[in-house]
């Protein structure tokens, strides 16, 4: 029996709907989770009550969303154990965070010659940033592969991590495998050939305990928007001496110390990095989907997803014609599920899915480097998360059941 999360359903009105005439059954959440109207709430009021510019003004509005904004990165702070507020930089996501350390630490310390070392799982936002660097730099880009249980293949990373090698970055959790990768090791394994480490947390702050410390990553990257938070806002955890020593990723109002008429000061960390009128009320709503996550406690959350995995996993390997991607093995394998259907295009499934109220998503998922190491060109992909339940997972595989059906005899 699947624990029961089925109170917190009612904090999310957008999950009780007919979708195609049937029970929406939203599973895409490693593309975007939904928010809850605490969330929403928060929005609301701090755009009805308290909204104004922050770190500019002394009067009273100003003071509000200046305290309301800087509290809440505290709250990400206290989240992923982060020894201070000064290594919480504000960005627009994952992929703005990845893009930021490529162009400032990367420009700023990758010379010809010198090593990348990123896996094959990574999600263009981690990859793309680093394979420009490397052409432009005439740095290497070096990729660890999978085991054949579809995991990242530890013994290859010790081979690709050298004294050449000058930056690690892998995902924490994989958007299509569904694997939890081995940062710690890596980072042991960076440090020890004197390179930085970065995690791309974008499919694992939402649903495991993170603790950077821990990790000891150089820098933690993720997206307020796959754990209930407003698009638009998302996260980089930075050492404190390394984004000290990083020039500033853009320039303008808010991150400056002085301007001259020929040179500039830069702001105080992490201002320096956060150019421009920020997401203030992205980072509020932030802040409020890690109070709700905190409510529950994160280690409910992955127990939760874990059973619902130990439940659906089997039985989605058991049925005939249907290929599972990544591990077999429902304890190492998170609520990330890709699976494709013998014979049957992946966008169809997801269409025929779709007809039956089920929401997943199809295509490369932003990895085609992967889809080329597993020899597809696309899969499908369902994805739990916390509000997700038993009666979930029955849904997809009775609906995947018509689907095969349909295909095979063209009616259900
Ligand atoms: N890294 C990983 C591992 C991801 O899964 C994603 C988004 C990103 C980075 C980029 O995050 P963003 O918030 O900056 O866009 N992944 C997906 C996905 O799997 N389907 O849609 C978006």
């Amino acid at each position: 029996m699947v624990s029961n999360f089925e109170e917190h359903r009612a904090d999310f009105p957008i999950l009780d709907q007919r979708v195609n005439d049937e029970r929406l059954v939203y599973l895409d959440n490693a593309a975007t989770a939904q928010r809850p109207n605490q969330v929403v709430d928060a929005l609301v009021h701090f755009y009805q009550h308290d909204n104004a510019n922050v770190h500019r003004g002394v009067h009273t509005l100003a003071e509000r969303a200046t305290t309301q904004y800087e509290a809440a990165r505290t709250k990400v702070q206290a989240f992923i154990n982060a020894p201070k507020t000064d290594e919480i930089v504000f960005t627009k996501g994952t992929t703005d965070s990845l893009n930021l350390i490529a162009s400032t630490y990367g420009e700023a310390n990758i010379q010809a010659g010198d090593e990348i070392v990123i896996s094959i799982m990574e999600h263009h936002s981690n990859l793309i940033p680093w394979q420009q660097l490397a052409l432009k730099k005439h740095a290497t880009l070096k990729y660890i592969e999978l085991t054949p249980t579809g995991e990242l293949d530890l013994a290859d990373a010790k081979q690709k991590i050298t004294p050449k090698t000058k930056i690690v970055s892998v995902t924490h959790a994989s958007n299509v495998l569904g694997t939890v990768n081995p940062i710690k090791e890596l980072a042991q394994l960076a440090h020890a050939n004197g390179a930085i480490m970065i995690a791309d947390g974008a499919q694992a702050a939402p649903h495991m305990l993170v603790d950077v410390q821990d990790l000891d990553v150089d820098f933690y990257a993720f997206s307020g928007h796959k754990m209930m938070g407003p698009t638009g806002i998302g996260v980089l955890y930075g050492r404190e001496a390394l984004l000290q020593a990083m020039p500033p990723y853009q320039y303008g109002g808010e991150m400056i110390g002085f301007v001259h008429r020929d040179n500039s000061t830069w702001a105080e960390l992490p201002w320096k990095f956060e150019a421009g009128t920020q997401n203030i009320a992205g980072a509020i709503g932030l802040g409020a989907a890690i109070d709700y996550l905190n409510a529950i406690g994160m280690a409910q959350v992955q127990a939760h997803e874990q059973q619902l995995v130990d439940y659906l996993l089997p039985k989605l390997i058991a049925m005939p014609g249907v290929t599972v991607y990544g591990p077999q093995d429902p304890q190492r394998h998170t609520g990330v599920i890709a699976f494709n259907i013998d014979g049957l295009h992946p966008h169809d499934a997801a269409t025929a899915l779709d007809m039956e109220g089920v929401a997943v998503r199809a295509g490369h998922h932003c990895a085609q480097p992967l889809m080329e190491a597993l020899g597809v060109v696309a899969t499908a992909r369902a994805s739990f998360y916390l509000y997700n339940t038993q009666a979930d997972a029955d849904q997809l595989l009775t609906s995947l059941q018509a689907t095969k059906e349909f295909f095979k005899h063209g009616t259900v």
